[in-house]
C-alpha cells in the first residue's frame, strides 16, 4: 500500500495551528476563506476560453495599465470572500490605489491581507499560467478598522504568504514560516491536496529568467552577469538555459521547483524595475526563503525593506541561494567575470 498520506490544505492549516499553543483558530479560518476564493477564481480562469469574459473593460488600474475582466473578477472575489469573516481589519489589492476597508456592518479582526488578484494578466488571452499572490500580517493598530500603517510593514513581519498558480494543474503554495508547502487542486473533489511537502529549492540551478528585451537599459553589472550566465563552463553548468513566461508567479514557481534565478532588475528607464514590493516581491521572497532560497534587490534582502507606499516597486533577484549571491556580486561591482576579483 502507498505510504503517502492524503492531506487537504484545510487539515494542513489546522494541524499547523495546533502546533502553536494558544492559537484561536482565527488564522485557520482566514486561510480557509482564502482557499475558497482561489477555487472560485480557478473556476472562472479555467473557462476563460469558453465564455465571453476575455477582453478589456476599457478602464485603467492605478498603474495606468488596462484592466481585464478576469482581474476585476479575481479582485472582487477575494474581497467578497474576505470582508465578512471577522479575521481582517484591512486589505490592500494591487488593483486598487488605496487600502480596502472592511464594511461597517462586519466585525474587524487582527490580521491584514495584501494581495495581487491575478498576476501575469497580460497573458490571459494566450491561456498562459497566471496566479493569485497573498501576504498576511498581524495588525499594528490596536482595534477597529485598520489603516495604511497596518499594511506598510516590512516583509519579515509577514506571518503567512502564498500563491495559487492556475496552470496545466492548479497549485497552492504557502508558508507560515515553517517551510514551504504545495497543494495540487483536484477539481473532481474540489480540494487542494498536499503534493509537495517542505519544498527545497536547489542550492544552484541552471536556468535564468529575465526580460532580455530591456537589455539596452540595463546597468553594466546586470549586463555582465547575464553574459557570465551565457558563457561556457562545465563545472558551474553554464551556459544556463533562458526561460521567461512573463508571468512572475509562474516564473518564480518554476524557479522554486527547478532552481536558478528570476530577475526583474532596475534599469536606466525604470530605476526600481516593474514589480511591486508589497504585492509581489515580499510574499514570493518569504516563500522562497522558507524553501532555502534567497531574494534581494541586488543590494539588500527584500524582506528587510521598509515600505513607504502601498504600490512602490523594487528590483527583484530571487531563486537559488548561490545564483542570487553571484548576481549580487555582479550588481554591486564586486565581480566582473567568471573569476571573483
Ligand atoms: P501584472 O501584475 O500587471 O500582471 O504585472 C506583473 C507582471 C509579472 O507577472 C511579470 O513578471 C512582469 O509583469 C512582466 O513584465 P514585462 O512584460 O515587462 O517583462
Ligand atoms: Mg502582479
Amino acid at each position: 500500500m502507498s505510504q503517502s498520506k492524503i492531506v487537504t490544505i484545510e487539515r494542513h492549516i489546522i494541524e499547523g495551528e495546533r502546533a502553536h499553543p494558544g492559537a484561536t483558530g482565527d488564522f485557520s479560518g482566514l486561510l480557509r476563506d482564502l482557499t475558497l476564493a482561489f477555487k472560485v477564481i480557478w473556476r472562472e480562469v479555467s473557462k476563460a476560453g469558453l465564455v465571453n469574459i476575455l477582453g478589456l473593460t476599457g478602464k485603467k488600474n492605478v498603474h495606468g495599465e488596462e484592466v481585464k475582466k478576469l482581474d476585476e473578477f479575481a479582485d472582487d472575489t477575494i474581497y467578497r470572500a474576505m470582508d465578512h469573516g471577522g479575521h481582517l481589519c484591512v486589505m490592500a489589492s494591487e488593483e486598487n490605489e488605496d487600502v480596502l476597508q472592511i464594511p461597517d456592518n462586519y466585525p474587524t479582526g487582527k490580521y491584514v491581507l495584501i494581495y495581487d488578484p491575478l498576476d501575469g494578466s497580460s497573458n490571459i488571452d494566450a491561456l498562459v499560467t497566471i496566479g493569485t499572490i497573498f501576504s498576511i500580517y498581524r495588525r499594528v493598530t490596536p482595534k477597529g478598522k485598520g489603516m495604511l500603517q497596518d499594511c506598510l510593514q516590512p516583509g519579515y513581519k509577514q506571518i503567512a504568504a502564498g500563491y495559487c498558480v492556475y496552470g496545466s494543474s492548479t497549485m497552492l503554495v504557502y508558508t507560515t514560516g515553517d517551510g514551504t508547502h504545495g497543494f495540487t487542486f483536484d477539481p473532481s473533489i474540489g480540494e487542494f491536496l498536499l503534493s509537495h511537502e517542505n519544498i527545497k529549492i536547489p542550492r544552484r540551478g541552471k536556468i535564468y529568467s529575465v526580460n532580455e528585451g530591456n537589455y539596452r537599459w540595463w546597468h553594466d553589472g546586470m549586463k555582465k552577469y547575464v553574459k557570465y550566465l551565457q558563457e561556457e563552463d562545465k563545472e558551474t553548468k553554464r551556459p544556463y538555459s533562458a526561460r521567461y513566461i512573463g508571468s512572475m508567479v509562474a516564473d518564480v514557481h518554476r524557479t522554486l521547483l527547478y532552481g536558478g534565478i528570476f530577475m526583474y532588475p532596475g534599469d536606466t528607464k525604470n530605476p526600481n524595475g516593474k514589480l511591486r514590493l508589497m504585492y509581489e516581491a515580499n510574499p514570493m521572497s518569504f516563500i522562497v526563503e522558507q524553501a532555502g532560497g534567497r531574494s534581494s534587490n541586488g543590494h539588500k534582502r527584500i524582506l528587510d525593506l521598509q515600505p513607504e507606499s502601498l504600490h512602490q516597486r523594487t528590483p527583484l533577484f530571487i531563486g537559488s541561494e548561490e545564483d542570487v549571491c553571484i548576481a549580487e556580486e555582479f550588481l554591486q561591482g564586486k565581480r566582473e567575470s567568471a573569476r571573483a576579483s
